[in-house]
């Protein structure tokens, strides 16, 4: 296994670690020390306990345990401002038997629900192939559909090609094959939006290519990449928010005073990187470098990029940060950037951890009374205030997280590897918390579909961990959070992600089915059981919400598409790992930040030990002022890193 990064951070939680053992001690408890633990049971106090026989032994027991409890909470709390890490409070619900309670242990066969979901997806595409065949939109409860431009992109059909084929759907798989063959053509005068008809256009005919090895779809792939190249001929090389596929030319975004969104910009790379290694042409590589080298060069403040980048000048545009639209999948391809070219851009993953370092500083929180861990925005910037919003789209970080962590590896395969670090294991736990955080906000809704948006709650006035918005009630068949939940349950192999996944699959279908023929639709009013269509069936929702489902459930003996061979788009279209030499290369190198000069002397001059020396002191005197009451978690405005300042 090649899984060997050397380990880079400063462990000052050993040391916190260390202190607790010696207050067990003092205990006299008995400290559980299963190594074996799953992450869920981690808490720090709970089952482990043994009393011991006597009375008076048993109240003394109690008396130190509450103490002991307290001063965990300290100095876990402590011990996240001291290395940066999140430290998640004490909401670690036991969650692993409350999926399956009342069937008795857990599942082991799953043939059953992968069935259904299959079943789901073909009711889908049927309905869309008797109303609406070859369509761009599809309104299933009309049963019309219709073109974006003079022509159809292939919205559908392309977006699909990948599940026919996972999904053994022959004779559909012949008739989309027939279709893109004869019917698609992308010369025709019509700007498209340039991140989406790469990641569902391109991304499909390659996925397509990759899993048929039919050539047919990867010279659609070409023809269609070349005509997508015209949106980075812009001043900097940042694509153009769109591009006219006959012209070639790029457009300036309509709106946003012309910027173009960085997660778009920065999510077109694992395609246009893979359609050169199958080519040899280096021209959609360097196109794909280019973005990220100007970006780059903006230095953004703790790896956290503002959402909007303009493609003359190459600068971001305002402060506004977050992980839902215009900013997720920004993040997300740095670390797939990483893993598709075997490793051997260790740039993105430097970039991806100082990125992950900024999100748990910055946007991570955890909700009142349930204590699930969310990820807010910062409107102004990260020193601006923290808003509680949480789009569903932030869902798919769960899932990053965890890949980002185990790099495709299951937990039990790296937790004994000595590049299983504090931060990684840190890193997996947060995956897990805000997939369960996910998870909740489907089963805590009326009808167990997530909204759009949620708001959380991180005070004490209210009963409920998030509120809705009527404006944001609907729900668009989204895949975020099964996203998370297939990397979950790839990574952890625990089965509750599976369960969840079911009740989830289960929600859909008693609420977004279509009576009769016609497919599955988008509802407006997650809160309500009185069906209030949308007319629209997204076309992610074959893509990617039923794909994810249905690799949830699969049991085959050899893995259908293991994370350590590939590399997922964001529009789940699967990609295979490469070696990018000889003939590619990253091309360029991070500038170093410009530190303030007074502060760059200081830096040179830290004794390590004197720090650490300081560290334990303050942990010391942090101990004797353990407080009575739990305190609201709050994100350290601390440096990752006190060694490096
Ligand atoms: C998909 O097109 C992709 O997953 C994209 O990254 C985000 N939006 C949709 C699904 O919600």
């Amino acid at each position: 296994m090649s899984f060997n990064i050397p380990h880079t951070t400063p462990n000052f939680s050993a040391k916190a670690r260390k202190l607790e053992d010696q207050l067990w001690q003092a205990s006299g408890l008995e400290k559980n020390t299963s190594s074996t633990l799953p992450l869920y049971k981690d808490k720090p106090y709970g089952d482990g306990f043994v009393a011991r026989s006597t009375q008076g032994r048993r109240r003394r027991n109690i008396f130190y345990g509450v103490l002991v409890a307290l001063l965990f909470w300290a100095i876990y709390t402590f011990s996240r401002s001291l290395d940066g890490e999140l430290s998640l409070r004490d909401g670690i619900k036991d969650y692993e038997f409350k999926g399956w309670k009342g069937r008795g242990k857990p599942k082991t066969n799953w043939v059953n629900e992968q069935k259904a979901v299959k079943q789901a997806f073909v009711d889908s595409w049927n309905g869309y192939q008797k109303y609406a065949w070859g369509k761009d939109v599809y309104k299933p409860q009309s049963k019309t559909g219709k073109n974006m431009g003079p022509k159809p992109l292939g919205w559908f059909i392309v977006d699909s090609l990948d599940t026919l084929m996972l999904m053994g759907l022959e004779k559909e798989l012949a008739d989309a094959r027939y279709w893109v063959d004869k019917d698609l053509d992308y010369d025709m005068d019509y700007e498209v939006n340039t991140f989406e008809t790469t990641i569902r256009m391109l991304g499909g005919l390659l996925s397509a290519h990759y899993l048929s090895k039919d050539d047919m779809y990867l010279d659609k792939a070409v023809n269609l990449g070349n005509r997508l190249l015209g949106a980075f001929d812009s001043e900097t090389g940042v694509p153009y928010a769109s591009v006219n596929l006959k012209t070639r030319k790029g457009a300036k975004s309509h709106a946003d005073g012309g910027a173009s969104s960085t997660a778009e910009a920065a999510t077109v790379q694992l395609e246009l990187k893979y359609l050169s290694k199958l080519t040899g042409e280096a021209l959609y590589w360097d196109a794909a470098e280019k973005v990220m080298k100007v970006m780059e060069a903006n230095k953004a403040q703790e790896g956290l990029v503002p959402i909007f980048i303009q493609p003359d000048t190459g600068k971001f545009q305002g402060n506004q940060i977050r992980l839902g639209s215009r900013g997720d999948s920004y993040y997300e391809y740095l670390i797939k950037q990483y893993l598709q070219t075997e490793k051997r851009e260790e740039i993105y993953r430097d970039m991806y951890e100082e990125a992950v370092d900024g999100i748990k500083h910055h946007m991570v929180k955890q909700s009142v009374p349930g204590d699930l861990a969310f990820i807010g925005e910062l409107d102004r910037g990260i020193n601006g205030p923290f808003s509680t919003k949480m789009d569903h789209l932030v869902c798919f970080a769960g899932g990053m997280f965890a890949l980002g962590a185990t790099e495709g590896y299951t937990q039990k395969e790296v937790e004994q590897s000595e590049s299983w670090t504090q931060t990684r294991q840190v890193n997996l736990r947060l995956g897990v918390e805000l997939t369960r955080t996910c998870y909740e906000m489907y089963h805590q809704t009326v009808t167990g579909l997530s909204p759009e948006i949620v708001f959380f709650n991180d005070h004490n006035t209210l009963s409920k961990d998030f509120s809705v918005k009527p404006q944001d009630a609907h729900n668009l068949q989204r895949p975020e959070t099964v996203e998370s939940l297939f990397y979950l349950w790839r990574i952890t192999r625990n089965p509750i992600y599976r369960e969840w996944g079911w009740e989830i699959f289960q929600a859909f279908e008693k609420y977004t089915k279509v009576p009769g023929d016609a497919g599955y639709d988008s509802i407006n009013n997650v809160e309500s059981t009185e069906p209030s269509w949308r007319n629209n069936m997204e076309s992610f929702w074959l893509s990617e919400t039923l794909k994810y489902l249905y690799l949830l459930f699969d049991d085959s003996k050899d893995e259908v598409l293991p994370l350590t061979e590939i590399v997922f788009n964001t529009e789940a279209h699967p990609f295979p790992k490469f070696d990018m030499e000889p003939l590619f290369t990253t091309g360029w190198t991070r500038a170093p930040v410009q530190a303030a000069p007074e502060k760059v002397g200081k830096v040179e001059k830290v004794d390590k030990e004197k720090v650490e020396k300081k560290v334990k002191k303050k942990i010391e005197k942090k101990i004797e002022e353990i407080p009575t009451e739990k305190g609201d978690f709050k994100p350290a405005q601390v440096p990752a890193d006190p060694i490096r300042g």
